[in-house]
C-alpha cells in the first residue's frame, strides 16, 4: 500500500479548534465536481485502497431529494478525484423496501478476517432510518445483508475484528427523547444481540445534550478505541453539530474509559456554517498516514459539500487525558 505523506501542506489551523487543521482547499468536493446533476455531496465513508488511492464513498443527494452512494477515488486524497459517472450503489427498494427513501451516511470497515470491506449505512424507509450492511471487495459489486437494526437507528460502524469471538457494531438508537450510542454483537453479521448502551447524551445546556452518535469509525490505539462522536445542540436557531472524544476499552468496547467534556471540532468556516443545513460538520471516515499518527478526517460540511481536516491521534489522546 502506498503510504500517504504526513507532510501534506495544510493550513488554516483555528485557535478555537487547535487539534484540527482544515485543508486550505476546503471544501474539497462539491456538486460542481459531479459528473451528473446532483443537489449535494456529503458524509462520505472513507478507506485507503491497496493501490494507495483514497476512496470516498460519498452520500449524494440527487435532485429528487433522495440519497445514493457514489465512489470518488484520488491518489493524494485531496484533488483529481475520479468520480463514478453514475451512482455506485443506488438504493434497491424492490428487494429492500427499507431503502425506498434512499441510503445515507456510510461507514467503512476493512475486515481482514473476511478480506472484505463492510459498509454500515442508513437505509431510509417508511418507518424511518435504520441500519443496513453491505459487503464489498472492490466498491463495484456489493452484497447486501439488508436491515440489521430497525428504525430508528443510524450512525453505525462494525469494529474490524471480533471481540471475544463476536462481531461488534456500534450504532445510535433513538428511543423517546434519548438518542444514545449502543453496541450489539453477532456471530454472522445478520443476527444481532447482547445490546448495551455505551455512551449517553448529556442533558440540559451541554453541547452533546439529548442526541449523540458515532462519527468516523473508532481509531484503534494501544490505549483503547478512540471514538469521535457528534453531539447536537438544539437552540432557537436550529441545531449545531459538533465533535467530541471518548475512549473505550480495547477488549471491552462497551466500557467507556474516558469522555471529554468540551467539543474538539465545530462549524466555524463559512462552508460549515452555511448550506442546506447550517452549522453541521459530519465526519463518517478518515485515513491514517504512514506515520501511524496523522488522521485525515473527511466530513460533510453544512450537508452540502465534503471537507477535510487533519489531526494527530497522539494529541487527541493527550487532550482526552487532560479534559476528561
Ligand atoms: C443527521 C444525519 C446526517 C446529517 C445531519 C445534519 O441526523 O441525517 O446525515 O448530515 O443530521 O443534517
Amino acid at each position: 500500500m502506498q503510504p500517504l505523506s504526513a507532510e501534506e501542506p495544510v493550513l488554516n489551523a483555528c485557535p478555537e479548534s487547535p487539534l484540527f487543521t482544515r485543508h486550505l482547499g476546503n471544501p474539497i468536493l462539491t456538486r460542481k465536481n459531479w459528473p451528473y446533476p446532483i443537489n449535494s455531496v456529503l458524509n462520505a465513508g472513507v478507506t485507503l485502497l491497496p493501490d494507495g488511492d483514497t476512496l470516498l464513498l460519498c452520500r449524494v443527494e440527487d435532485r429528487s431529494g433522495l440519497s445514493h452512494l457514489c465512489s470518488a477515488r484520488s491518489a493524494n486524497g485531496i484533488d483529481h478525484w475520479r468520480i463514478d459517472t453514475k451512482p455506485t450503489m443506488p438504493p434497491s427498494p424492490t428487494d429492500f423496501p427499507e431503502e425506498i427513501w434512499g441510503i445515507e451516511d456510510p461507514r467503512i470497515t476493512y475486515v481482514p478476517e473476511l478480506g472484505q470491506y463492510v459498509i454500515a449505512y442508513v437505509a431510509y424507509g417508511r418507518s424511518g432510518p435504520g441500519v443496513a450492511l453491505a459487503l464489498t471487495k472492490d466498491f463495484i459489486h456489493f452484497e447486501r445483508y439488508g436491515l440489521i437494526m430497525p428504525p430508528e437507528d443510524k450512525d453505525a460502524c462494525l469494529l474490524p475484528r471480533r471481540i471475544d469471538g463476536h462481531w461488534a457494531l456500534i450504532h445510535r438508537t433513538v428511543s423517546g427523547a434519548a438518542a444514545n450510542m449502543w453496541i450489539s454483537y453477532s456471530d454472522d453479521l445478520l443476527h444481532w444481540g447482547g445490546h448495551k448502551p455505551i455512551l449517553e447524551a448529556r442533558y440540559g445546556g451541554w453541547w452533546d445534550a439529548n442526541k449523540i452518535g458515532l462519527s468516523a469509525p473508532p481509531v484503534e490505539t494501544p490505549q483503547g478505541w478512540l471514538v469521535l462522536y457528534h453531539g447536537v445542540k438544539l437552540n432557537v436557531a436550529g441545531a449545531i453539530y459538533r465533535l467530541g472524544l471518548a475512549l473505550f476499552d480495547l477488549n471491552a468496547p462497551d466500557y467507556c474509559v474516558k469522555r471529554g467534556e468540551e467539543w474538539v471540532f465545530d462549524p466555524e468556516e463559512p462552508y460549515e456554517r452555511h448550506g442546506d443545513v447550517n452549522n453541521v460538520i459530519f465526519p463518517c471516515g478518515y485515513t491514517l498516514a504512514a506515520d501511524g499518527d496523522t488522521i485525515r478526517l473527511y466530513y460533510g460540511a453544512a450537508d452540502t459539500s465534503i471537507a477535510m481536516a487533519t489531526a494527530s491521534v497522539k494529541e487527541l489522546l493527550e487532550w482526552l487525558d487532560k479534559h476528561s
